[in-house]
């Protein structure tokens, strides 16, 4: 009898505070939640692990990290004078730019009050008899809330590779999703970059010319392709201005998103002289252009497919000195989309650089790390800093870390074991108020236009509840059940492949494959949202 008082008693010490809405998270999508919900008055906070807002953008401050969607593109739009007072430097922006641009946001609508940072959320739980979630900080602080959303970030959750002894080198490491607020300084040091996506692209490109050796470490090569970045001068700017609202509509019939509008011309009515032509102004157009508007059979088809790769080896060979290391830098195991491809600025001439080296673990396997530097199982590598460009325990990672529990003390853990389940990528049935944003079963692509899309539903959602007395909302297995269908039906489409790609979950040793992103595209994710909203929020249970 008295066990129960006593920490009832003790609780109510820990809590913070009483919430209407807690979000998880102050990147793109917690901040224009936040944005959103305290424009309707409601009491709203948002909880950061890191120091500072952005959350990608915070936390991948390695040198060279930048935007591969054109910057224009990215930002928010919920504001005329935001569009039209902020001017992006260029085409695709470096992280303190996009930093300073989030940052900006934040006080501009007098958001930060809202935000506390160095706050890890390490579990939540629903209490079915107030419908409320309890959730528990690193701090031992409690916050009752009765709407929880969480903005965890499809990507946000570090990875590093199994290798023994990672703890006995002497000198410092970092992963760049977790790099120092201080400058790392390259000059003059020999430097080990494990991982050769996107993330290892930009990097080993920004300090080439700083270092005084640099090892890469490369398991799989990948189709990269030039960013074809350039200044934006005050002209065009005034130009991109005047056009926001038509381009942002634009973006969001697109089904990744971006500016780049979908090639509607079959390869098959191209003649081969023709597709060359049209591969090569692919080649010179910004970004994503070479994957969102190539030819519809780029997905499909794998002779266009292969004729595609052969286009980019020969670009990847005629830029790499010494064949014998282009061999190395060309895919061999998969097509043009099966993973995601990077956009890069000069990689390739960092290895016809005398002092890079690059080093093919797929021949020599790393073994471990000693105080000195990386051993594989041919040889030993000095170096004064390593590099992890190793990704992410992608999409469900960061949902992993904290311990979520709903009716019945059920685990969302539990619930995903063996793949997402939601609804809309947004609900899980047995977990009232909870909303997930950019997580499992969201569509992807540029991601602000996705997350825009799925932060106007919840809010629409909670505007439902709040129109109608409703304290509780939840959404039904068989909503559950359709949504999570039509997102396996939909992968089938998707160029990725399940053995190489993370919305499969196959960078993550022993993670269960299956597809966890939404393949369907912005374009009929967001009729699909409308819908519902359209019918009432079919699929949803409003209750008090
Ligand atoms: P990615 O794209 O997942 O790249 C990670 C890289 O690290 C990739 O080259 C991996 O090789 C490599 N890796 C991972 N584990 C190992 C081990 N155990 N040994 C050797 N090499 C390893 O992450 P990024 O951060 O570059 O990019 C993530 C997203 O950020 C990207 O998709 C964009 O959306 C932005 P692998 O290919 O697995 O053989």
């Amino acid at each position: 009898m008295s066990q129960p008082a006593i920490r009832a008693s003790k609780d109510e010490d820990r809590l913070a505070c009483v919430l209407d809405v807690l979000i998880v998270g102050a990147g793109i999508a917690g901040i224009y939640q936040l944005y959103r919900l305290t424009e309707r008055g409601l009491d709203v906070r948002v909880l950061d692990a890191a120091h500072g807002v952005g959350g990608t953008w915070y936390w991948n401050r390695y040198p060279g990290c930048r935007f591969d969607s054109e910057s224009y593109s990215y930002g928010y739009f919920f504001s005329d004078e935001l569009l039209q007072g902020w001017s992006w430097t260029e085409v695709f922006a470096t992280q303190p730019e996009i930093e300073r641009y989030l940052n900006l946001v934040v006080d501009k609508f007098d958001l930060r009050s809202s935000i506390t940072l160095d706050t890890t959320v390490q579990s939540a739980r629903f209490d079915d008899r107030s419908s409320t979630w309890t959730v528990t900080d690193d701090q031992g602080r409690l916050w009752r809330t009765r709407f929880l959303i969480t903005a965890l970030g499809m990507l946000s959750e570090p990875q590093y590779p199994p290798v023994e002894d990672r703890s006995k080198f002497r000198g410092p490491q970092y992963h760049t999703a977790r790099w120092p607020e201080q400058a790392v300084q390259f000059t003059g040091r020999r430097v080990a970059v494990v991982g050769t996506g996107s993330s290892g692209v930009q990097i080993i490109s920004s300090i080439r010319h700083e270092v005084s050796e640099m090892f890469v470490f490369q398991r799989t090569p990948n189709w990269c392709a030039p960013l074809n970045n350039r200044i934006i001068d005050s002209a065009e700017t005034s130009e991109i201005k005047r056009n926001l609202p038509a381009m942002h509509d634009l973006c969001m019939t697109t089904p990744m998103g971006f500016v780049h509008q979908p090639e509607s011309t079959s390869a098959w009515d191209h003649s081969a002289t023709e597709r060359l032509a049209f591969y090569e102004d692919l080649w010179a157009r910004p970004g994503f252009a070479k994957v969102a508007s190539n030819y519809p059979e780029l997905a499909t088809d794998p002779v266009i497919n292969t004729e595609f790769c052969e286009f980019v080896e020969g670009k990847i060979r005629a830029r790499v000195t010494d064949q014998a290391v282009a061999d190395l830098l060309v895919p061999r195991d998969h097509g043009y989309g099966g993973k995601r491809p990077p956009f890069e600025i000069d990689y390739f001439e960092a290895f016809n650089q005398d002092n890079v080296e690059l080093i093919d673990l797929t021949q020599t396997p790393l073994v471990k790390l000693t105080s000195a530097g990386l051993r594989t199982t041919a040889a030993e590598y000095p170096a004064d800093i390593v590099v992890w460009a190793t990704g992410f325990d992608a999409i469900t990672g960061a949902y992993d870390k904290i311990d979520i529990r709903g009716l019945d003390d059920r685990s969302l853990f539990d619930l995903w074991l063996d793949g997402p389940r939601t609804h809309l990528g947004i609900q899980s049935p047995g977990f009232p108020n909870l909303f997930f944003l950019s997580g499992p079963h969201g569509t992807s692509g540029n991601m602000p236009r996705c997350i825009e899309v799925q932060v106007d539903f919840v809010t629409a959602l909670l505007d439902h509840a709040r129109d109608n007395g409703a304290t509780r909302v939840s959404c039904t297995s068989d909503a559950e059940e359709i949504w999570t269908r039509h997102v396996m039906d939909t992968a089938s489409r998707a160029a990725s492949d399940p053995l190489k790609d993370w919305k499969y979950g196959a960078n993550t040793p022993g993670k269960k494959i299956i597809y966890r992103a939404y393949a369907g595209g912005l374009d009929t994710y967001r009729s699909k949202c409308a819908e519902v909203i359209n019918s009432g929020f079919e699929g949803v249970v409003f209750s008090a």
